[in-house]
């Protein structure tokens, strides 16, 4: 366990839309906006779906070359990370558009899952096929754990693949059809992971905060952001990404976690420094 913190950014996700919180940001411009407001307050990492300008999601390959240049010109230090789960319907082609930015981590869903009223498609083949891509790109994979199995399928592709070494993981619970966002099943999940093993966890909606502190209690990392939750409070949107990290960021601090440098971060993560 390292003591530092690390905090991923998700600033808009797929699904979120400025219906749900006006501050939500689409264009490059306004993504990058935000990495540099998260990153003062703390983030280290950016959790990017491109948007065109009307807010809705794409994984096309020049509109996240676009939004990813724009973040790396506002906010150098962070760690960028692309989605390849795009949005639900999208196929499997369209999803990998992403890694055309050169990230330096893109996360790599571990199974199929009921979202919403939705189904996130992700069977065996299409996950080895992703896992696949990514390593040929020479990016690191961030393993997208939404349900208990999803951390069995995981030890699968690990061996398949092959994925080399301790691998990084995001629990992303509470989402509609998936694992709940309560400290019982982080600590679950956790105690299920390799020896070695680094992992973050996201609490979507009102299970954010207890998420993100069981997470800092437990010795892993933080995901958060508009893609996972827009209220600061009960009854109050956040007024940006950043009012979210700072508050995590705080805890941290008070809990003895705090963040990490960039340089960091990324020894952390598994990325070269
Ligand atoms: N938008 C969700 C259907 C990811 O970014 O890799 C999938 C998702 C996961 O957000
Ligand atoms: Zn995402």
């Amino acid at each position: 366990m390292s003591d530092e913190l690390v905090i991923t950014v998700a600033p808009c996700g797929a699904e979120t839309t400025r219906e749900h919180n006006p501050a939500v940001p689409y264009t490059p411009a306004e993504i990058a906006a935000e990495a540099r407001r998260s990153f003062e307050a703390g983030a280290r990492m950016i959790h990017v779906h491109a948007r065109w300008d009307d807010g809705v999601p794409t994984q096309d390959a020049g509109r996240y070359r676009d939004t990813v240049a724009a973040i790396r010109q506002e906010a150098p230090e962070m760690i960028v990370q692309v989605s390849t789960g795009g949005a639900i319907g999208m196929t499997a082609e369209e999803r990998l558009g992403s890694l055309a930015a050169r990230p330096e981590m893109a996360t790599l869903t571990c199974g199929t899952v009921n979202f919403g009223r939705g189904v996130f498609e992700n069977p065996a083949p299409l996950m080895l096929e992703f896992a696949t891509a990514i390593l040929a790109a020479g990016v690191r994979p961030e393993l997208e754990i939404f349900d208990l199995g999803h951390l069995d399928n995981a030890g699968w592709l690990a061996a398949k693949a092959p994925l080399e070494g301790p691998q990084h993981h995001d629990f992303v619970l509470g989402v509609p059809g998936g694992a709940a966002g309560t400290p019982a099943n982080v600590t679950l999940m956790a105690g299920r992971l390799p020896d070695g093993a680094t992992w973050s966890a996201t609490g979507i909606g009102r299970s954010h905060l207890p998420v993100a502190m069981t997470a800092i209690a437990a010795g892993g990392h933080v995901r958060l952001g508009f893609e996972d939750q827009v209220e600061y409070e009960r009854g109050r949107l956040a007024s940006s990404n950043a009012e979210l990290v700072e508050r995590v960021a705080r805890i941290g601090e008070l809990s003895g976690r705090p963040v990490a440098s960039p340089r960091r971060a990324r020894e952390i993560l598994g990325l070269a420094a």
